[in-house]
């Protein structure tokens, strides 16, 4: 079988999740596109999906008789109200990262996908199904004891002049939020940030760095820069410390050049490149699952539990140096 894909919101991460279905994964065509800005959809329409139908509105790709299942690549704030309408029509959904901006848009996805009995929702969380995550998941599973302490930095080269102060969380600390929890099989009780010296690259209205502190159930203490202005490159970076050894995320496969009197390693500098295979590998589990009527990996309680821990950090931003509780409420059986 053919799954039959309609994509909403046809911007970077629209064209590119396209680009991967039409021309690289297998099992799967896409047959409709739609973006508010109609003239994005058509010109993905040209580059990728000739054959595709593209819809003025979302409501009506996701009712379209010829779509079987629907990626939400749209705006984060408009995510909540095209993931409902797809779990009202039946279908299987992959929502890009956040599944909703407020933590009550998440339960209310939580709830409508428990009223339905099934998992239809993927939230695109790819660090999950990252080579260099699975690694360390296995290394901290089964070899340096119990963990306690990890050290990450989340480091962008720039970001758009849109790019505001909690969008540090929002935006970029939500991978981490959801990765940890993964890595660790645990769940946030605090969170905590203090800002160091501003950086000369960041405009008015942006905090950066910052240094976010994250305390686990079982007592694992987090520290993650995030860094957005960074400048040299996009440098992801975790380490865990466990009470028998230490264990590094590995760095991205580059060439290790000698010349000139120097030994040099390239950095990459686009998201897109970084986690180039996790979002391949990531699509065909969305793919295998929604060709059978359902959704795996992350779901949507991991959207809402991040969407609960993520609102904490802001608040912790907002009264910067306080420690700010997260508490989580009881998980329907649905997401055991
Ligand atoms: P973008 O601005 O390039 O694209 C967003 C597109 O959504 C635009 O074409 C815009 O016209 C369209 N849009 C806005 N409102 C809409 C609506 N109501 N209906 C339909 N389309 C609408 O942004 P992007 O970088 O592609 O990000 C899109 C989403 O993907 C965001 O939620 C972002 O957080 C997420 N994202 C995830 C990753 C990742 O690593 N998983 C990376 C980048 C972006
Ligand atoms: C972007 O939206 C992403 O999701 C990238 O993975 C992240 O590194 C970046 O900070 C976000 O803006």
């Amino acid at each position: 079988m053919t799954l039959k894909i309609g994509v909403i919101g046809t911007g970077m991460i629209g064209r590119d999740h396209t680009r991967r279905i039409a021309q690289v994964l297998a099992g799967a065509q896409i047959v409709a596109l739609s973006d508010y800005n109609p003239d994005a959809a058509r010109a993905v329409q040209a580059d990728l999906a000739p054959n595709a139908t593209v819809y003025d509105k979302g409501e009506d790709l996701i009712a379209a008789p010829e779509v079987d299942a629907v990626l939400v690549c749209s705006t984060g704030s408009t995510h909540e109200a095209y993931v409902l309408a797809a779990i009202a029509a039946g279908k299987p959904c992959f929502c890009e990262k956040p599944l909703a901006t407020t933590a009550d848009g998440a339960k209310r996805i939580v709830d409508a996908e428990v009223a339905a009995g099934k998992r239809l929702v993927q939230v695109g969380f790819m660090r999950r199904y990252d080579a260099g995550y699975r690694m360390l998941k296995e290394v901290v599973d089964n070899q340096i004891g119990t963990p306690l302490m990890v050290h990450a930095a989340h480091r962008n080269p720039t970001v758009p002049d849109q790019y505001l102060t909690p969008m540090a969380i929002h935006d970029t600390l939500i991978h981490e939020i959801d990765v940890f929890r993964w890595l660790l099989d645990d769940d946030y009780v605090s969170a905590q940030v203090v800002f160091p010296r501003k950086s000369s690259h960041a405009h008015a209205q942006l905090a950066d760095p910052q240094i976010v502190l994250l305390e686990t159930a079982k007592g694992v203490r987090i520290d993650v820069e995030i860094f957005v202005n960074c400048r040299y490159g996009y440098d992801i970076q975790c380490q865990v410390v466990g009470e028998e050894g230490l264990a590094n995320l590995p760095e991205p496969m580059a060439i290790t050049l000698r010349k000139n009197a120097t030994l040099q390693n390239a950095i990459m500098t686009d998201w897109k490149d970084r986690f180039v295979d996790s979002y391949d590998v990531e699509l065909t589990d969305f793919i295998k699952a929604a060709s059978q009527g359902t959704a795996s990996g992350p779901s949507s309680w991991d959207g809402y539990v991040a969407a609960i821990s993520s609102d904490a950090c802001v608040e912790a931003q907002e009264k910067t140096g306080q420690i700010i509780p997260i508490t989580l409420p009881a998980r329907p059986a649905l997401y055991d």
